[in-house]
Formats: structure tokens, C-alpha cells, sequence
């Protein structure tokens, strides 16, 4: 099917091309319009794939008034300039400026009258959806999605598509760095030298533990923890996962992985890695069960959601040294982090940084206007999230 014209936003004469010369200094909100007068009318933006006789009347209708007619789509934060402008030579575009959290109430109302949504770091709820009457598409910049009320979408019939396949190997680096920050030390050792503590080698000083050769053990066997498990094989380690299901025998392969049930998975381990989604089966997964199933040599890794650990229960084995330490992605209630974890010394922290690196954001914006452009083009996006389907 090809472009389906928007009976919702005629535009009579297309304003020229604003591209952004650096959104992160526009104050307040900065609109994008189509770049070109012969940007075509979008599309399946304003109705699902399969409307062809609603649309071929609103074409009818369009092209009688000789209207050039935009989806507009709102854009959560400032995102690489390469996809805003792939983007603004199709549609109009409202790029908010400020790389902070927006309100619901605020996005719903910026959501009022737009046709698509590009999610950056935003929570998309009820209320907002209630408001965003005309909202056809919703493309969400991350691979977890609990951020987004897909229930909600799925009813309204508004597709929701993520950015599988371009951080999966960003956010593995992050996972393995904490694993070996924390238990090699780094972050200690560093803080130590700025301290101008270090006056001379010591045997004992900031002794760790060995990586090379321990076990990992890899709590959801997605791509990320694929990812994982490959660093692993890397070290030498023996590789062993749970999830729902095994994954198929040439995934185990090529990624030297064995499969174990959940209680054999905490307590073999001497690395647990966790790369599940946030779930309602999900929620808290990890407490003060699974911590005490955990060798007291054995360190935590999470760069999947916070809510994926009892975080009081985690600071207690900590605390209790019941496991040897964590290295930490992701908290409960970020960015607020728990006091309590601020004062442990067995603890690496990064603040929610497993996909932030510049070729990681520049691959997510590409694959939002892929997934953008497609369902547009009256095609099933390629990262169209299916609700019930677990990752
Ligand atoms: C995103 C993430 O950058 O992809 C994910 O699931 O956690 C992050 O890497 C973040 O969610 C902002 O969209």
C-alpha cells in the first residue's frame, strides 16, 4: 500500500525546512515542519493499515482542496539530529527541547492533536492516551517498554514499536564493565588516588576477585543476556542461564551456554547477571529468597529495571555481606537512589547508562524512523511490540 493522505492536519503551504541546528539550545518546544512543498501526505499515521476506501476518499478529498496535509508527530527530548531530520522531510514535528522528564499531564496535552509519538525516556499512561485522541503510532526510543501502557495501545489499536537489534551489545559492554568494576575494584581504586591515599603498593591493597574462569549465571536469555554470555565465554567462564524456556540448542551454541532452573541459577553462579523485562511476573523477581540462595563470594549484576530486585532486600544481603557485592544500572525509584546503597562500599552504581554511548543513541534514532516510516507506508513496523509476548 502506498502513502495514505491524513484528513486530520491540512497544512495549505508547507513552511520551509527548520531543522534543528542544535535542538539541546532551543528553549521551550521546537517545531519541524515538513522540509520539502512535495512532502508527501502521510499516511498510515492517521489510520491503520486496511482503511483503503477511507482513504482513498480523504486522498479525493485532499487533493480537491489542494492540500498538502502532515502527520505531526511529538517528539518526547532532543534526539540525534540525523533522525529529526529523516523525520521532519515527512512529517511535522514537535521536538521538545528539554532532556528531562516530561509530566503525564504535560504530554498529554502536547499529545492532544498529534498523530505519532516518539518516546524518549517518557511515561505514556492512561491519561495520556485518553487525551491523544488522534495518536495512530507510538515508536519508543529503548528496548524496555514498561514505560508505555501497551494494554492501552492495544486497545485504541495504536502500535507500539521499541529499538530491538542496536543496544543489545551497548548495554552487554555496560553489564560486563559493572561486573568488572566491581569486583576487580576499579571504582574504589579510582576514588582511592583521588583521595591521595596511594602512597605505596600494598599486598592487601583493594584485593578483589577473580572474573577469568568464575561462573555466570544469566537470569533472561534474550539478546542482551546473549550478549552477555558471550563476553563471558570471552573470560573463559562457564555460562549458565534461566529464563522461561530454553532458548533453541544453536543459540546455547554459539553462546556457550547452558540452561538451569531458576534456584540452580542463583546459587552456582559466582556472577549473576540479570537481563529480564520488567514484568508483572517480572516485579521483584529477585528477593530475599534468591539473594539467600547467592554464594557470599557472588556479586549482582542489573542493568535490566530496578523494580526487577527487592531493592531493601538487596541492601540487607549486601549490608550482611551475605554476597560478596552488585554492580548497579538501575534502581527502584531513579533517579532517586536509596541513601542506603550510598553508603555501601560493596556497590558500583552508574546512573541508567547501559545504552548511553553516541553510536548507541545515533542506531536508536535510525531504528525509530525505520519503524516510523514503515508502519507509515502501510507496512507492520519490524519492532512492533506484542503484548503477552515475553522477551
Ligand atoms: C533507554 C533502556 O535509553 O532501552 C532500554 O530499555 O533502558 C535505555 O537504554 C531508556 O529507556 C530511555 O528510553
Amino acid at each position: 500500500m502506498g502513502f495514505i493522505p491524513s484528513p486530520l492536519r491540512p497544512i495549505i503551504s508547507p513552511k520551509p525546512s527548520v531543522h534543528p541546528e542544535n535542538v539541546h539550545a532551543v528553549p521551550g518546544r521546537l517545531f519541524v515542519s515538513p522540509s520539502s512543498p512535495g512532502a508527501k501526505s502521510e499516511s498510515a499515521l492517521t489510520r491503520p493499515p486496511g482503511c483503503v476506501i477511507k482513504c482513498l476518499v480523504c486522498l479525493f478529498i485532499s487533493t480537491v482542496r489542494k492540500e498538502t496535509v502532515a502527520a505531526k508527530i511529538f517528539v518526547t527530548r532532543p534526539v540525534p539530529r540525523a533522525a529529526l531530520d529523516a523525520l521532519a522531510a515527512k512529517y511535522e514535528l514537535e521536538v521538545r527541547s528539554d532532556d528531562k522528564p516530561i509530566k503525564p499531564d504535560q504530554l498529554a496535552s502536547a499529545c492532544k492533536d498529534v498523530e505519532g509519538l516518539m518516546v524518549v525516556g517518557a511515561r505514556v499512561t492512561e491519561e495520556v492516551l485518553k487525551a491523544a485522541k488522534r495518536l495512530r503510532a507510538i515508536s519508543n526510543t529503548g528496548v524496555g517498554y514498561d514505560n508505555i501502557d501497551v494494554a492501552g495501545c492495544t486497545s485504541r489499536k495504536i502500535p507500539v514499536t521499541n529499538t530491538v537489534g542496536v543496544l543489545e551489545e551497548t548495554t552487554a559492554d555496560l553489564a560486563f564493565g559493572l561486573l568488572l568494576a566491581v569486583a576487580r575494584r576499579i571504582v574504589h581504586g579510582d576514588r582511592y588516588i583521588r583521595d591521595d591515599r596511594w602512597h605505596h603498593w600494598q599486598w592487601n591493597l583493594l584485593q578483589g576477585f577473580d572474573v577469568h574462569h568464575k561462573t555466570l549465571g544469566i537470569y533472561g536469555f534474550g539478546k542482551i543476556g546473549q550478549a552477555m554470555a558471550r563476553r563471558g565465554r570471552g573470560f573463559g567462564m562457564p555460562v549458565i542461564y534461566h529464563q522461561r524456556r530454553p532458548a533453541p540448542a544453536e543459540i546455547e551454541r554459539e553462546c556457550g551456554a547452558r540452561f538451569v532452573d531458576r534456584e540452580t541459577l542463583f546459587r552456582e553462579s559466582d556472577f549473576v547477571s540479570l537481563h529480564v523485562p520488567l514484568t508483572t511476573t517480572t516485579d521483584r523477581t529477585v528477593a530475599a529468597k534468591e539473594l539467600a540462595l547467592m554464594k557470599p563470594s557472588a556479586f549482582l549484576i542489573n542493568t535490566a529495571r530496578g523494580d526487577v530486585v527487592d531493592e531493601a532486600a538487596l541492601i540487607e544481603a549486601l549490608k550482611a555481606k551475605t554476597i560478596a557485592g552488585a554492580g548497579l544500572d538501575v534502581y527502584e525509584a531513579e533517579p532517586r537512589i536509596n541513601p542506603k546503597l550510598l553508603a555501601l562500599d560493596n556497590v558500583v552504581l552508574a546512573p541508567h547508562l547501559g545504552s548511553a554511548t553516541g553510536e548507541g543513541r545515533v542506531a536508536m534514532g535510525e531504528k525509530v524512523v525505520i519503524n516510523i516510516k514503515t508502519y507509515a507506508d502501510g507496512h507492520n513496523p519490524p519492532d512492533r511490540v506484542l503484548i503477552g509476548v515475553d522477551v
